[in-house]
């Protein structure tokens, strides 16, 4: 048979008939299958997205696409990143607790479509900061979720084979790391056919792209995020993927799942963090933002000291795997050894953090896929400040990783280069 043979992407029109029989949606919804309403609300880069509501509740549809929905059909991918999502969803939820990602309602693996409580009164992150808004748990929501996902996926805590059949499972997400591996760590750095940034940036991007200190680090970091299969990543953690209320955090769209470096997803979250700040400027037509820069700032500042205290809680509670096994240590009375080794594993991932954020920061303004928060800036000028500030800040942070000290060092640079006193 053909690949995806049976698969048929759902429309508003057809998804009623076609979903109508599963028991769980006319638990959720209704049975009265005429009564319920359907919109498409996908803005992502991939797939559909559908808000199924009925007389008894609401749920959301998720169905990828045999394409990467923001370029067409010219561009194939495959629809088990479904599959992916599904179980990095199942995990995330028993590792970092119930209500940290919606609900699965249903999943179909054929026609790649997960059912899925649908968040409301909840709105994106992205877009609550770009209004200059400040949820006021995401520090520890989001500080809890990486740490506990990121420790308790790892060979820190799992049993060797347990993590192995797990890491064959997710072996096959190879076009989505795919994208990552390209869209990241290479194309921001070489006229690649998809890229596109703000034209008043092209002496900047020239200097860039001529800077070789930079282009060695970011495949560096290429070579750590493609060999280094430390722990079950979400691999696509930015404030898109994040859904909040000022009582409640949720992740989603973990499709890009894959077991990598864990400075990768506290990096890459940071990162939108510092560019929701540097995009602040560009939207202060309602009045000024230096009270919701100086949130942003606390907010990678919490992020950071709740991950380290909850990743060193987990240390000392639950290191359970092979690696610095206690009969090394703690059963030997040295409990000070293993906090001199979780020092070291804490240090190793902040340097990589910084390494991550700063090519995260770069391809957001010089690749394919860009961000709200610069792109929703209508003034052309006014965005260029605002993107070349943090493609200065990238490039600093990536390049000098491993001699910056403290989260209050990165976010004194950053802040320098907001007021224009960094050269
Ligand atoms: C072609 S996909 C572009 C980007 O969208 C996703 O959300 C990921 O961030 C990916 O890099
Ligand atoms: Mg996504």
């Amino acid at each position: 048979m053909a690949k995806n043979a049976s698969f048929e992407a759902l429309t508003v029109e057809t998804l009623p008939a076609r979903l109508g029989a599963l028991e769980t949606l006319a638990g959720h919804l209704g049975k009265d299958v005429s009564a319920w309403r359907v919109r498409e609300v996908g803005d992502g880069n991939l797939n559909l997205v559908f808000i199924v509501e009925g007389e008894k509740g609401s749920v959301v549809v998720k169905q990828a696409l045999p394409y990467v929905r923001l370029v067409g059909e010219s561009w194939p991918l495959p629809l088990k990143r479904s599959f992916f999502e599904y179980h990095a969803l199942v995990r995330q939820e028993a590792r970092a607790g119930k209500g940290s990602v919606p609900a699965i309602l249903h999943f179909d693996e054929a026609q790649a479509l997960i059912v899925m409580e649908f968040l409301t009164p909840h709105i994106i992150l992205r877009k609550e900061l770009i209004a200059g808004r400040q949820p006021p748990r995401i520090a520890e929501d989001l500080g809890l979720f990486v740490a506990r996902t990121l420790f308790r996926g790892s060979d820190l805590h799992m049993t060797a084979r347990e993590r192995k059949v797990d890491l064959a499972l997710f072996a096959d997400n190879v076009e989505l790391c795919d994208i990552t591996e390209n869209l990241v760590f290479t194309d921001p750095y070489f006229e690649a056919t998809l890229n596109r940034h703000t034209p008043a940036l092209d002496p900047l991007v020239a200097e860039l792209r001529a800077d070789r200190d930079l282009k060695v680090e970011a495949q560096r970091l290429k070579h750590l995020f493609a060999a280094n299969a430390e722990t079950l990543l979400h691999g696509d953690l930015h404030t898109g993927s994040i859904m909040v209320t000022d009582a409640d955090t949720r992740v989603i769209d973990p499709e890009f799942a894959f077991y990598g470096p864990m400075a990768f997803d506290v990096g890459m979250l940071l990162s939108n963090f510092w560019m929701s700040y540097f995009s602040q400027s560009g939207h202060e037509q309602g009045g000024s933002r230096e009270a919701m820069r100086a949130y942003l700032l606390e907010t990678v500042t919490g992020i950071w000291s709740v991950f380290r205290a909850e990743f060193s809680r987990l240390w000392r509670t639950e290191r359970t795997g092979m690696l610095y096994a206690r009969s090394l240590f703690e059963d030997r009375s040295d409990a000070l050894g293993a906090e001199q080794a979780l020092d070291r594993v804490l240090h190793d991932l902040w340097q990589d953090l910084l390494g991550f954020a700063g090519v995260e920061a770069h391809r957001r303004i010089l690749g394919l896929a860009h961000n709200a928060d610069f792109e929703t800036i209508e003034n052309e000028a006014k965005r260029a400040v605002c993107e070349a500030k943090a493609l200065r800040f990238g490039r600093h942070i990536a390049v000098n990783r491993r001699t910056i000290h403290s989260i209050e060092e990165v976010n004194a640079l950053a802040a320098l280069i907001e007021k224009g006193a960094y050269s």
